[in-house]
């Protein structure tokens, strides 16, 4: 895993300068600079879960046949189109929800000399995808396939922005309008997708595969997307329609209903520690282990209905990833 991991960030130094050297631009020292500093605060400070499952996933497709180097090297590439896509959506995200840090460092808008060149930062992120896949993919048979595959994940996921975005600040804070489906609608379209789905995808398609061939495996997909995407972070502060909130709303009393109108979505330590307690007396933790548990089982009878091996393996290595980040 470590030495995956390795060989994972040496594509990335080889993307990194493909796309420094560009013949389709003229660099400057100074234009250079500026990007190779953009490029490692935003994608390679990540975590690298979804860009590495590409290359696990596509391992298990080939069922432990060894890669060769040439594979090795596109299924990496195909990961950090995936990481790339994810860091243009989060330095966007980022400006939008006014935020203050990300992993742990500054938002990249909020570093000084930054500010709102950010926003054509993330255009040139969402540039770099194709410039990365024609560079590299353009002679596969799968390459039509692989562009759509992007530019439809892409617009799931910037219409699960919107949704997010005008749910949460439509003028005026309003709970009565916050309920499951919301909530999942939300989820599936702006993390399942590009998440869950794209990775395997990416890797089927380097398999050979024809996607239109695998609308179960999507299923099965976004809905492990759906099922544990639990947020907390600051979705109190935040006003977010989190999973917590609507299964508060289902299971308040009259009187409960009334604190948390008027606690959620302050910023105020008093309000958030007013509407933590009273997720407390409902007992939603206990509710989210059993809604885990039982998402769980159904899931994995779906994965074992798959008629191929590899598929379900490729699907059952996702399914114990995230369950144990939930624990
Ligand atoms: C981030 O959504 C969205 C995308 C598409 C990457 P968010 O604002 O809920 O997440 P975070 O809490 O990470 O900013
Ligand atoms: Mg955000
Ligand atoms: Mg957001
Ligand atoms: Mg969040």
């Amino acid at each position: 895993m470590a030495d995956l991991k390795s060989t994972f960030l040496d594509v990335y130094s080889i993307l990194k300068s493909d796309l420094l050297q560009d013949p389709s631009f003229e660099f400057t020292h100074e234009s250079r600079q500026w990007l190779e500093r953009m490029l490692d605060y935003n994608v390679r400070g990540g975590k690298l879960n979804r860009g590495l499952s590409v290359v696990d996933s596509y391992k298990l497709l080939k069922q432990g046949q060894d890669l060769t180097e040439k594979e090795t090297f596109l299924s990496c590439a195909l990961g950090w189109c995936i990481e790339w896509l994810q860091a243009y959506f989060l330095v966007l995200d980022d400006i939008m929800d006014n935020s203050v840090t990300r992993r742990g460092q500054p938002c990249w808008f909020r570093k000084p000399k930054v500010g709102m060149i950010a926003i054509n930062d993330g255009i040139l992120l969402r540039n770099h995808i194709h410039r990365i896949l024609k560079k590299h993919f353009r002679e596969m048979p799968y390459y039509v396939d692989l562009v759509d595959l992007f530019n439809e994940v892409e617009f799931q996921t910037a219409c699960g922005q919107m949704i997010d975005l005008i749910t949460t600040f439509d003028g005026e804070k309003d709970l009565s309008k916050y309920s499951l489906q919301i909530h999942r609608r939300i989820v599936q379209y702006k993390t399942a997708y590009y998440s869950f789905y794209l990775p395997v995808a990416c890797a089927l398609l380097m398999a050979g595969e024809n996607l239109e061939n695998h609308t179960d495996v999507k299923t099965v997909l976004i809905d492990m997307g759906i099922y544990f995407q639990v947020q907390i972070g600051t979705d109190i502060e935040d006003f977010k329609c989190s999973w917590l909130v609507v299964k508060a709303l289902e299971r308040c009393s009259e009187e409960q209903t009334k604190i948390l109108y008027e606690n959620y979505g302050k910023a105020e330590p008093s309000n958030v520690a007013k509407v933590k307690a009273l997720y407390k007396e409902l007992d939603l933790e206990k509710a989210f282990m059993e809604y885990e548990k039982e998402s769980y089982e159904k899931l994995t009878k779906l994965i074992e209905a798959h008629q191929s091996k590899a598929i379900q393996a490729v699907l059952k290595s996702f399914l114990a990833k995230i369950y144990k980040r939930q624990k």
